[in-house]
């Protein structure tokens, strides 16, 4: 790495009522919170509070950003409430941009305290898009409920927030920066580093790059196309597909992170990554895949724009695990998914006899279960694919391990999917949202739902659409029982499971940005043959019908109908 000469700064001395005088260095401040302008410093100061002032001194922070609106000047403000909160040091992504994935493998790498990430994920950017921060604790992944809990109960009555504004930090220039502090022994110290190089690092031991680089710029080379929709993803494209796997420049487009994500929403789906769907459904390219601005997601093409549904990207990925070299030094510890995630996973866990865990949604509890030694591979219908590498879903990671069965199968996407149904059975799966709906009619629907799921008869009921008909087996609201730390998550979405396997799930989304937003999961089990290949909402009509009928979702919210369907 490049390290520019060590840069000290000390700014001349004033005492201050709180410290003691003769000390030199850069002055902390403590200001009252005033408006509502303040969140980003009543978030931040909330997170350093709720971390204990000895664990705090000495230790270091990790820091990235997606490149969005108020990344860097957000960054700038994190660094003097860091210096003034007694944060020992901070690694910084060159420019504040360094993906989720990537903040996660250097918190483990340098045994962090943790990271925080300006982000608001797959939302819009921009002057008017979303702003959003995470906070991932040591073990290099989201923080958990205990955490974030207690930094929301600081946050209510945290009255002022410790900076030194007089620091001025260089985000630019890779290297490292001290500064001397009042009151301090030791200067603070921040480094700047190139986001790629770590993550990059990690790839390479966890794939076979000759392998990889053989099929993408080899003699009978396969064409790619990746779309990083100008969020964070696009220089870890070059860097890694382009440069070093020699994948020709024009198979990464919209590479350069951009502030409002060059006006599109970066969420890897059909309906948002539409232009490469259209691109890749002229045929000239074999493999497509698209992220999200933090780049922890991942939309995986076929040629003509053949559809990987994340839930079957995930039990592909598991059956065909040993085409990853990682896999066969570790073995295979467990296997995870979402619970509102279709079954095809368990599918690939039953076949292979390796215990399958159904968790929360949200990358919170995988965490735990490979911090134990009981996951290595896992997955959620939202477009997230992930293993015990990192505590973070990882969007290229999954295009290498998919890039990694091709070239072990010598298949196309395509075939290797049909493949997979005809072993396993295929797990028909939809998602439908109802975004900004009125947040007092969605969780009075909410509630409604349950009361009739609750009531005895509910149980054995039958319900039939044309000549299909359904009965319930099972109705509940998803609880988990970590079995690692004994804590109970509930309320975690209600499910309806159906006789055959079935499930209609119901629950409301953690993460919309207005009002509030409803999910309506369908999964269904089809192991004939001749029905697999048919069309996912043609198949699924039925249950969706079902669905809407029991929660009377439209009349108690006044909408007509979704607005994104996957
Ligand atoms: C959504 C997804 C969930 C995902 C979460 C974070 O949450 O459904 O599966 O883990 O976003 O994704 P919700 O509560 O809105 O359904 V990301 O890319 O912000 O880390
Ligand atoms: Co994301």
């Amino acid at each position: 790495m490049d390290v520019s000469p060590l840069q000290v700064r000390t700014l001349p001395t004033a005492p201050y009522a709180d410290q003691k005088p003769g000390t030199s260095g850069l002055r902390k401040k403590t200001y009252v919170f005033e408006t509502k302008q303040d969140y980003l410093q009543n978030f931040i100061q909330s997170v350093f509070s709720s971390i204990d002032l000895r664990d705090r001194q000495g230790s270091t922070l990790v820091i990235g950003g997606d490149g969005r609106y108020l990344n860097k000047s957000a960054i700038e403000v994190i660094v003097q409430m860091a210096a003034a909160n007694g944060i020992g040091r901070l690694v910084i992504g060159q420019n504040g941009v360094m993906s989720t994935p990537a903040v996660s493998c250097v918190i483990r790498k340098i045994k962090a305290i943790g990271g925080i990430i300006l982000t608001a994920s797959h939302n819009p950017a921009g002057p008017s898009g979303d702003f959003g921060i995470k906070f991932n604790i040591s073990n290099g992944g989201p923080a958990p409920e205990a955490v974030t809990d207690n930094i929301f109960q600081i946050s209510k009555t945290l009255e002022e927030y410790a900076i030194c504004p007089d620091l001025r930090v260089d985000l630019s220039t890779i290297g490292k920066q001290s500064f001397d502090l009042e009151n301090k022994f030791k200067p603070f110290t921040v480094e700047i580093v190139d986001p790629v190089e770590s993550y990059a690092n990690m790839l390479r031991n966890i794939f076979d790059f000759s392998v990889l680089k053989e099929m993408l710029s080899g003699p009978n080379h396969i064409k790619i196309r990746l779309d990083a929709m100008h969020g964070v993803v696009g220089p870890y494209v070059k860097k890694i597909l382009c440069e070093e796997l020699g994948s020709p420049a024009n198979s990464a487009i919209n590479c350069v992170p951009k502030e409002d994500f060059g006006g599109h929403h970066a969420d890897p789906n059909l309906t948002y990554a539409a232009d490469l769907v259209e691109t890749m459904k002229g045929g000239e390219y074999d493999f497509g895949a698209a992220f999200d601005g933090d780049g922890d997601r991942n939309m995986i093409l076929g040629k003509h724009s053949f559809f990987v549904n994340p839930s079957d990207s995930v039990a592909v990925i598991a059956a065909n695990i040993f085409s990853i070299p990682y896999f066969q030094q570790t073995g295979v510890r467990g296997l995870a998914r979402s619970m509102p995630t279709s079954g095809a996973l368990d599918n690939v866990a039953k076949a292979t006899k390796i215990q399958l865990h159904e968790t929360p949604t949200g990358w919170k509890s995988f965490g735990n279960l490979m911090d134990a030694g009981k996951l290595s591979l896992c997955g959620e219908e939202s477009f997230g694919t992930g293993s015990d590498h990192i505590r973070e879903k990882d969007g290229l990671w999954t295009v290498l391990a998919w890039l990694s069965i091709l070239a072990t199968r010598k298949q196309s996407v395509e075939e290797i999917m049909k493949d997979h149904w005809q072993k396993y059975g295929r797990n028909f799966f939809t998602r439908y949202d109802y975004e900004e709906v009125d947040a007092d009619a969605a969780y009075k629907m909410i509630s409604d739902l349950e009361a009739v799921m609750s009531d005895k008869s509910f149980i054995g009921q039958k319900f039939s659409v044309g000549e299909k008909m359904y009965q319930v087996q099972k109705a509940d609201n998803f609880e988990y029982s970590d079995p690692v730390d004994g804590s109970v998550s509930r309320n975690q979405g209600l499910r309806i499971i159906f006789t055959d396997g079935s499930r209609i799930i119901f629950r409301l989304s953690g993460t919309g940005s207005a009002g509030a937003t409803i999910r309506l999961y369908i999964d269904s089990y089809e192991k004939d043959p001749q029905k697999m290949y048919q069309d996912t909402q043609d198949m699924l009509a039925p249950l969706v019908d079902i669905a809407l009928k029991i929660s009377q979702l439209h009349q108690k919210t006044g909408c007509s109908g979704p607005t994104v369907v996957m």
